[in-house]
């Protein structure tokens, strides 16, 4: 009974503090969270937490983005952030045709293993003409072609402590006067969603340096900055903790929100 009580009240709170970021504090109910992951607890207690929550809920995790037919392809994809990346490593596999490119993929997975293009290539693919929108305000519609995330997960075996999978990128930029690597991350229900692909084609070619070559993720329910290009490698982690500022991306250590939901 005693238990009950403090469901009810807990409950009571969340629906008041909904939409602020008032934290969901001393809600035994959301302890085993703590127990597991502290930071996901932290997370989900913040008002992005809370849009990431009510939209998973609302919405469920399986809904398509909007997708389109050629004619709606009025432009050519606007090419953003990093454009051109001139470390020597990325130089020597760009002028190759990135032949001696491989994808390693590791960290929470049964199987690590790294696939080169020609073996991504060869693995199921999927097409789809989807819109991209910039949080600067600009959106365009393009068609990509790639092997869907969930294809390589499924060879990789993500162990059941895994949430996140994590983006490292060939591109450095600029954080606090510091170069550091571009990151990024979704988690596992949007990893496994269908429409996430990692794209090697862009409007029927291959993808260009410009959009991230030699392969980039399309994130299609999120933003434009959670769609990492250049990807040199994939992580699998169970906290974001400890990469980089820890808050799961270079743009969300910047204080942009990790759910980017549209
Ligand atoms: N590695 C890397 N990925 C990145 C970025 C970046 O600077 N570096 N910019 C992001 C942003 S803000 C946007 S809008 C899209 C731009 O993709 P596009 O160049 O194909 O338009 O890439 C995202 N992914
Ligand atoms: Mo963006």
């Amino acid at each position: 009974m005693r238990q009950q009580g403090i469901s009810r009240r807990c409950l009571l709170g969340f629906a008041t503090v909904a939409g602020s970021s008032l934290a969901l504090a001393g809600c035994s109910n959301f302890d085993f969270l703590g127990d597991r992951d502290n930071d996901v607890r932290e997370f989900l207690s913040s008002a992005n937490g809370l849009t990431y929550r009510m939209q998973r809920l609302l919405l469920g995790n399986t809904w398509l983005a909007p997708e389109y037919t050629e004619a709606d392809i009025r432009q050519a994809q606007r090419p953003n952030g990093t454009t051109a990346v001139g470390t020597e490593e990325y130089t020597r596999l760009a002028n190759d045709g990135f032949s001696a490119y491989r994808l390693t993929v590791g960290g929470l997975v049964e199987r690590p293993a790294s696939f080169s293009l020609a073996e991504l290539r060869n693995m199921p693919s999927r097409t789809q003409i989807t819109r991209h929108d910039c949080v600067e305000g600009w959106s365009t519609i393009a068609k990509w072609a790639g092997v869907p995330l969930s294809a390589v997960l499924d060879q990789v075996r993500p162990r059941p402590d895994s949430r996140y999978v994590v983006f490292h990128c060939f591109d450095n930029v600029q954080s606090d006067g510091a170069e550091v690597q571009f990151y990024g991350s979704i988690d596992l229900v949007d990893a496994r969603h269908p429409q996430t692909i990692l794209a090697y084609t862009m409007n029927d070619a291959p993808l260009p340096v410009a959009n991230g070559a030699p392969l980039r993720v399309r994130v299609e329910r999120q933003l434009g900055y959670k769609m990492s290009k250049f990807i040199k490698s994939i992580e699998l982690v169970s906290s974001l903790a400890e990469i980089q500022g820890g808050h799961g991306g270079y743009w969300e250590d910047q204080g942009y929100d990790w759910y980017a939901g549209i």
